[in-house]
């Protein structure tokens, strides 16, 4: 049986631990890694790269994960930096919004994770919120102080969507984000939202285009077992032909 090759993009650790004398460091969550390979499809890590060459990553692999880590440079969605921004890394943002673009011309599956959709959103034109709780408003607490292979609040999920075949109508979900997509993306749909109000999952609205976008962790909540999160897998790598 011929599996689906499923790229996963990684992050880097620079300078910020000293461990293996400094080392710099290319990354991705085994959780993710074990979800893909539990889903039957074959985990292909994808360094930081040059944005021409995101063609060639993209013509390799039969799918996408775009996942968590850092806050997107605001200068990629047309604003200056708050004080509440937190570390940005440009060259991943660049990158991954070359390899995104590719990939939808190419009309291959994607699954976005926590920053992973907010970079998406942000590669189809959109914007975020910079910090969700400088915003003035009454909002619950989105980064959880329990450890994330527990889930923390609810999400009310859309019909008509990829998550609610998977999920149903609600369910709980972790929470480990202080940012949130404010305006969406071109050809983008919101299909769950947290009871406050911020958008906690997206998806695509061409049929041709598979497109599975959380804001909360389901790799992490595999620590636990969690069975819905494995199907959210199973369901990306069985489109990724
Ligand atoms: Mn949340």
């Amino acid at each position: 049986m011929n599996r689906a090759i499923i790229g996963i993009v990684t992050n880097e650790i620079n300078d910020e631990l000293e461990i293996l004398s400094n080392t710099q460091i290319a990354y991705t969550p085994i959780d993710t890694i074990s979800g893909i390979k539990n889903a039957g499809g074959i985990p292909f890590l994808i360094p930081i790269g040059e944005k021409n060459l995101a063609r060639q990553y993209a013509n390799i692999i039969d799918g996408l994960v775009l996942s968590g880590g850092q806050d997107v440079s605001p200068l990629f969605y047309g604003e200056e930096p708050l004080p509440e921004l937190k570390k940005t890394l440009p060259t991943r943002d660049e990158f991954e919004i070359a390899l995104v673009k590719e990939i939808l011309k190419q009309q291959k599956p994607i699954f976005a994770i926590c920053r992973g959709m907010q970079l998406l959103n942000v590669a189809l034109g959109g914007t975020l919120y910079q910090d969700i709780y400088s915003l003035g408003k009454h909002t619950l607490k989105h980064l959880q102080e329990s450890h994330p292979k527990y889930t923390s609040h609810s999400i009310k999920i859309e019909n008509d969507s990829i998550l609610n075949n998977i999920l149903g109508n609600n369910t709980t979900v972790n929470t480990l984000h202080h940012q949130a997509i404010k305006d969406l993306g071109i050809n983008l749909k919101i299909t769950a939202l947290s009871s406050d109000g911020f958008i906690e999952a997206v998806e695509s609205t061409i049929k041709e285009q598979y497109i599975l976008a959380v804001q909360w962790h389901p790799e992490i909540l595999l620590q636990n077992n969690h069975k819905e999160s494995q199907l959210l897998f199973n369901d990306f790598v069985k489109n990724c032909k």
